[in-house]
């Protein structure tokens, strides 16, 4: 199956009976979200990557938010990166992902939620075309509860010894802090106000699913790059 992102015209690529596929796009965190839980999971999968300029009908139809990353086995479809990636980690028990105490997966699930605030800001940062003190400052302030959060459990991830969904889920925007920090400068993550956050990111790069879902820098650079100009380059290196 190509890697090559199907548009408008292309004809929908047939289901494999019993096989995962994954819709998804090359650059996209929250597709990268399940990706890397299917991954943690050694539950094989295919991606059929969709160009978000261009969607096809058949992509609409499985979504109607337009958005991946998309979930489909046989006749199930699930959309929504955090509900895919439950379902996956429910559904497929080994390498159990998500904590059985109740009360630990909220406090888990309240770390996720504290993240979209620290992610609007990046969005605001790496792709505006220009960055405001007020962004900035946000991004920081944002970020302070995370480190916070962090420093509160003492752990080497947030779920506590081992990565876990919280760590997951949180994990692509950061992948992605390197290239917004190159293009602004002003957006750095000094490892003196962040030291815990620092090293869980430096924690996170010895996990073997992360190792095989990320980009480098200097791709997620050019990926934002083209797509501040119109024109995201869904196909890059393909
Ligand atoms: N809340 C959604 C957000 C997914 C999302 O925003 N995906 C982007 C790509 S990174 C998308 O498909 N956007 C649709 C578009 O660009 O038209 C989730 O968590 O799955």
């Amino acid at each position: 199956m190509t890697e090559k992102s199907y548009t408008t015209t292309s004809a929908f690529p047939p289901l494999t009976p019993g096989k995962i596929r994954i819709y998804s796009m090359r650059f996209c965190p929250y597709a990268e979200r399940t990706r890397l839980v299917l991954h943690h999971k050694n539950i094989e999968h295919e991606i059929v990557n969709i160009d978000l300029k261009q969607k096809p009908s058949w992509f609409w139809d499985r979504n109607p938010n337009g958005a991946v990353p998309i979930f489909e086995l046989d006749d199930k479809v699930i959309y929504e990166s955090l509900i895919c990636s439950d379902y996956v980690d429910e559904a497929y028990p080994n390498n159990k992902l998500t904590p059985s105490d109740p009360y630990r997966r909220a406090q888990d699930r309240i770390i996720v939620e504290l993240f979209p605030k620290v992610v609007s800001f990046f969005y605001k940062i790496a792709y505006g075309k220009e960055v405001s003190k007020e962004a900035i400052t946000g991004f920081h302030e944002a970020l302070d509860r995370v480190e916070k959060a962090l420093a509160d459990r003492g752990t080497p991830f947030f779920g506590g010894s081992a990565v876990q969904m919280v760590d997951l889920m949180l994990w692509p925007h950061v992948e992605r802090f390197d290239a917004m920090t190159q293009l602004v400068k002003e957006a750095s993550v000094p490892a003196d106000r962040y030291p815990k956050f620092t090293k869980w990111i430096e924690n996170m790069g010895t996990v073997p699913a992360v190792q095989k879902c990320r980009w480098d820098t200097p791709s997620h650079i050019h990926f934002v790059e083209t797509a501040k100009a119109g024109k995201p380059d869904f196909d890059v290196g393909l």
